[in-house]
């Protein structure tokens, strides 16, 4: 008898609540959100908190994905178990009807991630053309890099050249019209994961295409069959990682690769002497052009009797700011209308995703100027700079000047910053971690981490990403999922609102591997930075790999773990978790970590129960097929017992198939 059994992918959740205390509006365990919620309070001002109560109870048949909008017959309920009330109108059942909604929460997702690295994609070309001179190739090595692992040469040829190349073949992946796989996939899978993806029919052929498809093939009257769904919303999740893949990759060769740099967050980095600027959203091609212009422009701001421009970054353009330029995380998804209600935040500076129409509301009680700046996402009320790369020094000069002329109003009577600030260290690239490991092993540096946890050291990596969600307190599950993991040895990576999280409550630093690390992940990172002394900023308990779209940085690492182990993905020690998805990024990035092979948990229910084969396909008939599986889980102490035990089976199983190789001169098996 095996002494671990891996029973994640056959169990129910516990019967922790879908929604906890649905009727108090205190929500966050986020000390800086919860200073400003007072205040909200005492002023009577309307939050998402409260609003998230207004909203309670929540529709039933949502809940559980039986309700049907695709056609104007619905919308149809399925109310009963069996009778015509068991089917909507034209006779779809609770399976297709599930599985449709879901697949176009996927094709949702795929198309928002794909929107955003298409912008970066337009920047990237523009700049090879000459017509957008504010942007350059920072990262000349990643782009070499990135031209070999697509077979584009890069010998006797200019970087720009090389560059158009690169841009050229993500353009024919968005939209291509042969029968290839996507370029930007392909280059990074195993052999086993290719051949996986090839037999069970799920690889993508065009990003715009498939959303395209999934968007027809889920129309009314076209596919009834939950397991064809279910197979073509796989096929668009790995589309969305081949759009976040392109982001990431582009977005590194246009600012540069992250470096591991110290900054600090949550509210208290708003300062009441500066013109605050909050970047808002997620494309860094217009942050990074505010933080460049800002840094001109603070002669101007000193004289409207400012000390200078603060900028502060808020959700995923802060992570990306956060890791590449070290700016401020003010704060993430829940509590993005807390910095304006500091009533020191001079403007908010919005791209796309994530940002609440409450945004713009706040600002009839604050000064702050809410400025639109992407053409598919304006707010009434609020002023629209279109942002272009052509223009895009003037125009980030002109959002500046926004908030410098805004900082002129501020009512000195209306400012409450929380006095919450922490240190963190962000930035870990997968080259930045490939170099820390090559001080300790340079031939092999990717051999460290899995050699370490081969000898029991570390249980495993964590992939720690996704939103934040009101069904629980802001922040809770993050936390408390994470504090487990490390105090059992577990490598923790994070991105998003997750990151978000642990940088907004001072986990992210070097100080809290003291606190909070087991023996053997506390060990494990003082013999990092013992090999690593250039490394002036230590290494922090959790390791900041960036914006959401950089969850595919995670699927490098466990490329390059699996490759290292030389197996497939499937019987790698790593899992994904998402405490508090929210988006439908967040279902694309879950369904395509486990179509990779990882056990992902999701601590927010998707609206998937109304169905017990799907939730059985999704639990159960993913590990079989693809050797990944979802666990959902919504109480966090019960979840990280969960992943721990998914990454101990993992690692169990993976040291009898080596030792059995050895012993008997084998292949290493390859079951899971
Ligand atoms: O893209 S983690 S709430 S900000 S969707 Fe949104 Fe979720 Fe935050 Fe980043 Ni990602
Ligand atoms: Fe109702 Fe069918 Fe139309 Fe959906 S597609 S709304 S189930 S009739």
């Amino acid at each position: 008898m095996p002494r671990y059994r891996d029973l994640t992918h056959t169990a129910r959740p516990s019967d922790a609540p879908r929604v906890i205390e649905p009727k108090n509006p205190l929500r966050s365990v986020d000390p800086g959100a919860l200073e400003m919620l007072k205040v909200a309070q005492e002023q009577n001002i309307e939050t998402v908190f409260d609003r998230f109560v207004a909203q309670q109870p929540q529709c039933g048949f949502g809940y559980k994905g039986i309700c049907c909008r695709i056609c104007i017959a619905g919308p149809c309920r399925v109310k009963t178990e069996e009778g015509p009330g068991s089917k909507g109108i034209c006779g779809a059942t609770a399976f297709t009807i599930v599985a449709r909604n879901l697949v176009r929460m996927i094709a949702g997702g795929t198309a928002s991630h794909s929107e955003h690295s298409r912008h970066v994609l337009h920047t990237a070309h523009a700049m090879v053309d000459g017509e957008a001179p504010s942007y350059s190739i920072k990262s000349p090595e990643k782009l070499h890099k990135l031209a070999s692992q697509l077979g584009v040469s890069t010998i006797n040829r200019e970087d720009r050249e090389i560059l158009k190349d690169v841009t050229e073949i993500a353009y024919s992946d968005f939209g291509r019209y042969q029968d290839r796989p996507l370029a930007f996939l392909d280059s990074f899978l195993t052999e086993q994961r290719r051949k996986k993806f090839q037999h069970t029919n799920i690889t993508p052929r065009s990003i715009d295409g498939t959303v395209t498809e999934l968007i027809a093939q889920t129309a009314m009257g076209v596919d009834s069959d939950p397991v064809n769904l279910i197979f073509g919303g796989l096929k668009g999740s790995l589309a969305d990682l081949a759009g976040e893949y392109i982001g990431t990759k582009l977005s590194d060769v246009l600012f540069g690769i992250p470096e591991p740099i110290v900054s600090e967050s949550n509210l208290g980095v708003i300062n009441s002497k500066m013109v605050n600027i909050a970047v808002h959203g997620h494309n860094p091609v217009l942050s990074e052009m505010v933080v460049a212009a800002a840094r001109q422009l603070q002669g101007e701001a000193q004289k409207v009797g400012a000390e200078g421009i603060n900028i502060v970054g808020i959700c995923c353009t802060g992570n990306e700011l956060l890791m590449r330029e070290g700016v401020y995380l003010a704060t993430s998804s829940a509590s993005q209308e807390m910095a304006i209600m500091t009533g020191a935040l001079d403007a908010m500076v919005l791209d796309i995703q994530c940002i609440y129409p409450a945004v713009q509301q706040l600002t009839e009680c604050f000064h702050t100027k809410v400025v639109t700046t992407e053409g598919i996402m304006k707010m009434p009320g609020a002023q629209h700079i279109a942002f272009n790369a052509e223009t895009a020094m003037e125009d980030a000069q002109k959002l500046v000047q926004i908030a410098i002329e805004a900082y002129k109003n501020r009512d000195p009577k209306k400012i409450s910053i929380p006095n919450e600030r922490h240190n963190l260290v962000a930035g870990f690239s997968i080259e930045t971690l490939t170099d820390i490991f090559s001080k300790v092993n340079s031939d092999r540096p990717m051999s460290v981490l899995t050699d370490a946890i081969m000898n029991g050291q570390i249980k495993g990596v964590v992939q720690m990403a996704g939103c934040n969600n009101l069904k629980r307190p802001q922040d809770e599950s993050h936390v408390v999922i994470l504090k487990e993991l490390v105090k059992n040895d577990v490598l923790v990576v994070a991105t998003g609102c997750s990151a978000g999280a642990f940088a907004k409550l001072g986990l992210m630093s070097p100080l809290a591997v003291d606190a909070y690390a087991g023996e053997g992940l506390k060990s494990f990172i003082r013999m990092l930075e013992d090999a690593n002394p250039q490394l002036t900023t230590g290494l922090p308990l959790i390791f900041h790999i960036g914006a959401c779209v950089d969850n595919s940085r995670g699927m490098d690492l466990v490329m390059a773990m699996a490759e290292e182990l030389e197996v497939d993905v499937p019987k790698v020690p790593f899992a994904a978790s998402a405490p508090e998805a929210m988006h439908e990024k967040a279902v694309a990035i879950g369904t395509y970590c486990v179509t990779m092979g990882l056990p992902t948990h999701v601590g927010s229910m998707p609206f998937l129960e109304g169905s017990d084969l799907i939730y059985g396909i999704a639990t159960q008939i993913a590990h079989d097929v693809f050797g990944g599986n979802f666990i959902f889980e919504m109480d966090p102490q019960v979840a990280a017992q969960k992943i721990l035990g998914a990454l101990e089976y993992r690692s169990w199983k993976l040291k009898i198939h080596k030792h059995a190789a050895e012993k008997f001169n084998t292949e290493i098996a390859q079951g899971w």
